[in-house]
Formats: structure tokens, C-alpha cells, sequence
């Protein structure tokens, strides 16, 4: 199959491009590079090293024998985004080239409309050239498990059946995103509901839980290695808990750690994109998967890296530190997540597996990790933002923490 991937040089896009390119299938990939510009806004950078999408295409070349065709430009300008689908005619487009990060987008003002617009615009960008040139194509898009929040009842896959005033109906499920990067998943969901619907487009919108871990089965060698972000602002719970383990910084489960989220691993983040893009929907229908192994608080989280980490001779403090976000302390949270099972969906290893090979790794870059100890610590406020940077027309966290 030919693939194309928005978003391929970050996180999970460069794992999932050596994923497809080894299995056989032709990959293309877009990126504006965006994301290694923001990590140095805010002052910090990868713990694994990572070449530049040149080198890794030469690299993926030399190890696998693998043509990765890689497109720098923005999903915002649209005559680049529609001449790369008229010209590479996918079967499938993987949708990962958004701005990902809750803490990001909650900084100030600029932030939050940087969020959206390149979030939104570049989604429905993407829409309307799949419309005018890959119609039979299916889009398959990164969503959030955050877009349905945390309410007081079970969360299904996208749809319920509601009963009001003696008649029912199947309809979307409420969404109460906390984050305005998170709501601007709600705008996407809603955008591309509309486009199956007028146009025939087929899509699956992929809620997908909090990803963690350094390694694919292709991530066989260090220039093969994929981003992996520790700081305040782009740094995931579990990945942190582990980064803050190998330097010896406690671990930080915000306010008292009983917040709950569904977690998968990286390797099988990779494994249900592929799953879902060899099983694709009907034309014009519009469908939702749960992506997620299993659901977790993040004390527990925090113990599972404690105790992995004393096996391997690390000495590790948990510190639960004041809550930057507003969110709830504690909460109901069962979530439906079978559809991704029946389509063969099985967890590659257990958590604590993968935390010790997440361990592992770290200890070999914890120089790196060490030399951005300062930007660990949180400081992002849910309500206030980062007040300094309201008077900039740019958001520069590196100056305001500076001045801090
Ligand atoms: P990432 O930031 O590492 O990857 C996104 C890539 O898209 C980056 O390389 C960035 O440069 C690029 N990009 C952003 N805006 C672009 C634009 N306008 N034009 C072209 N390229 C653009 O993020 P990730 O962690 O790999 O996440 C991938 C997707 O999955 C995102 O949509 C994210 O919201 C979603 N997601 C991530 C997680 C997680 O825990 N990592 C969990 C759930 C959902
Ligand atoms: N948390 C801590 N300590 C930390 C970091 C986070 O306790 O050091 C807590 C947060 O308060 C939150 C939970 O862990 O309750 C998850 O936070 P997170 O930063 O790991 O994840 P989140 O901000 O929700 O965003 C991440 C990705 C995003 C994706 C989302 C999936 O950055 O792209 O959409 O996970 S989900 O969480 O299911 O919405």
C-alpha cells in the first residue's frame, strides 16, 4: 500500500514510518518541523539524539534498505499539502502533524491560537484535499482520549444511544476537553464528521490514550532512535517519571496522583495504526476507535518506575507535587475500548517490560537529560498561564523562565 504520513518527523510518525517502510509499503511523509522548533522554545531538547529527516532517511535507507520520500512544508499552506496528495495518491493518510501538547497550548494567549489554527486549519486543509484529490483514500487521524474528559459515566467509542422524551437516537458521545490543544480535537472530530458526511470520505478518528516508551521493533540502532521529550511542556507522565528517575530528580505526580488516564506503549501505538489502516471503513463513514492497553493513576505509574528503577540500582523519591493543571483529583473513569482488540489488537509486553527497557535506554543519554534538569519542574499554570509572556507578541518561555 502507498502511505502517507502528516507529522512524520515527530514522536510516533517516525516510528511508524520505519514500521510500514519495513513491512514493504511505500512511505511518504510531511513535516514542517515545527515540533523540534518548540522544544527549544521551551528551552530543553530530546533525550535521544536525533538526526536530522535527511540523515534518517539515508539511515532507514543503509539499515533496511527502505526509500522513505520525506516533504518539508506546513499542513497550513495548501497548495503544498494538496500538491503532495494529487502527486503521491495514498491509499491510506496517517494524520499525526498536529501541535501536541496540552501544557503548550495553555501558556498564553499566542499559544492557544497557535494551537488551534495550526490544529484546525491544517486539519481542514488535509480534508479539502483529500475531497478534491484522493476521495477514496482513508484518513486516519490522531484524536484524543482527552476530548471526552472525565465524566461520571462509562465513555463507548464515539457513539451512545440516548433516550430523550420517549425517543431515541445514536449520538456522539459529550465532549468536555480540559486543554484548549485538546479542544482543538473536539474542532477536528467535528470537521471531519462533517467531510464523511458531505463529501463520502472515509476516516477513522483514533482517541488514543497517553503514548510512552523509547522503542519499535525497527528501532534497531541509534540513528534509527525516535524523539523522546522529558521537559514541563512536552514530556508525557510516564515518559517523565522515567527520565526524572535515571537523573535522580523525584518523581512528580501533580496534586495526589489519582487522576487516571488509559496508557499504551509506543511499539503498540504503531501496531494499532497499522491494524486499523489494513482494515479500513466503508466510504463515507466516520469511525471511532479507543486507543489504549490499559488505564492507570498516576501514583501508580510512579510506583511501577519506582520499583523497576531499585531493580536496577537507581535510587528514586516520589514527590507529589501542587496540581498546575485544572483538572479533577480524583474521578469515575471506564472507558469501552474493544473495537482495536476484534480487529487483532494484542499487547506486545507488560507495562513493567517496557519501563525497564525505557530505563535502560534513559540511563545511556541521562547527560543529556541532566543538562535540562531546570526544565523539569512545572510551571505552567492551567489558570495563569505564564502571565510574563502575555506582554510578547511571541511566546519565549526560555526568557520568561529566566527571568522567573
Ligand atoms: P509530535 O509533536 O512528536 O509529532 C507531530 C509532528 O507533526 C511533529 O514532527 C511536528 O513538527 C509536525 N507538525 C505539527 N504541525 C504541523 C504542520 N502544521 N504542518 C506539518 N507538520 C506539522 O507528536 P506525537 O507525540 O508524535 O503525536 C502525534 C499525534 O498523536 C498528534 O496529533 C498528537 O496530538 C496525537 N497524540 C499523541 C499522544 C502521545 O502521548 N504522544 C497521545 C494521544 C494523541
Ligand atoms: N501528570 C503528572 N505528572 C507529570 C506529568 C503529568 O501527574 O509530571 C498528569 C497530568 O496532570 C494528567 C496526566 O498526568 O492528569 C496526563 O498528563 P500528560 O502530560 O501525560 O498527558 P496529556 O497532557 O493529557 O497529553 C498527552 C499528549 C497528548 C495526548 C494525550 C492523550 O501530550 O498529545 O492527546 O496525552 S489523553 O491524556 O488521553 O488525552
Amino acid at each position: 500500500m502507498r502511505h502517507l504520513i502528516c507529522g512524520i518527523d515527530g514522536y510516533i510518525g517516525w516510528s511508524l514510518a520505519l514500521h510500514l517502510a519495513k513491512d514493504g509499503h511505500e512511505v511518504y511523509g510531511v513535516d514542517n518541523l515545527s515540533r523540534r522548533k518548540n522544544v527549544e522554545e521551551v528551552g530543553s531538547w530530546s533525550a535521544t539524539p536525533i538526526p536530522s529527516m535527511a540523515e534518517r532517511v539515508r539511515i532507514a535507507r543503509d539499515i533496511f534498505g527502505v526509500e522513505i520520500g520525506f516533504f518539508q512544508g506546513d499542513l497550513l499552506d495548501y497548495p503544498f499539502i494538496r500538491d503532495v496528495v494529487k502527486n503521491s495518491k495514498p491509499d491510506a493518510i496517517f494524520h499525526l502533524g498536529e501541535q501536541p501538547s496540552a501544557p503548550y497550548s495553555m501558556i498564553s494567549r499566542e499559544n492557544a491560537v497557535y494551537t488551534q489554527e495550526n490544529n484546525v486549519i491544517g486539519n481542514l486543509n488535509l480534508l479539502f484535499a483529500m475531497k478534491e484529490y484522493a476521495n477514496d483514500s482513508h484518513l486516519i487521524k490522531l484524536g484524543s482520549m482527552g476530548e471526552y474528559g472525565t465524566p461520571n459515566i462509562d465513555i463507548p467509542e464515539g457513539f451512545f444511544e440516548v433516550e430523550f422524551r420517549g425517543k431515541k437516537e445514536k449520538l456522539p458521545f459529550p465532549k468536555q476537553p480540559g486543554s484548549f490543544y485538546h479542544l482543538s480535537k473536539v474542532h477536528d472530530t467535528h470537521n471531519i464528521m462533517l467531510a464523511c458526511k458531505l463529501w463520502g470520505l472515509r476516516a477513522t478518528d483514533i482517541m488514543q490514550g497517553v503514548v510512552y516508551g523509547t522503542r519499535t521493533k525497527e528501532i534497531i540502532d541509534d540513528g534509527l532512535l525516535t524523539r523522546f521529550d522529558f521537559d514541563e511542556v512536552f514530556g508525557t507522565a510516564l515518559n517523565r517519571f522515567c527520565a526524572e528517575a535515571v537523573v535522580g530528580h523525584p518523581l512528580t505526580p501533580y496534586g495526589r496522583g489519582k487522576q487516571t488516564r488509559g496508557f499504551l506503549a509506543l511499539v503498540d501505538s504503531v501496531q494499532c495504526l497499522t491494524l486499523i489502516s489494513e482494515n479500513p471503513p466503508e466510504k463515507g463513514e466516520y469511525r471511532v476507535f479507543n486507543q489504549l492497553d490499559k488505564l492507570y493513576s498516576v501514583n501508580q505509574l510512579a510506583n511501577i518506575v519506582h520499583r523497576e528503577g531499585e531493580r536496577l540500582g537507581l535510587k528514586i523519591e516520589i514527590e507529589n507535587i501542587e496540581n498546575p493543571r485544572v483538572e479533577k483529583s480524583e474521578h469515575y473513569y471506564k472507558v469501552d475500548h474493544k473495537g482495536l482488540k476484534r480487529l487483532g489488537f494484542k499487547p506486545t509486553r507488560p507495562i513493567i517490560d517496557e519501563v525497564r527497557i525505557m530505563l535502560e535506554d534513559l540511563m545511556r543519554f541521562r547527560g543529556r537529560i541532566a543538562q535540562k534538569m531546570d526544565r523539569i519542574k512545572p510551571r505552567v499554570s492551567w489558570k495563569e498561564g505564564m502571565p510574563r509572556l502575555e506582554e510578547q507578541s511571541t511566546p519565549n518561555y526560555v526568557a520568561w523562565c529566566e527571568k522567573a
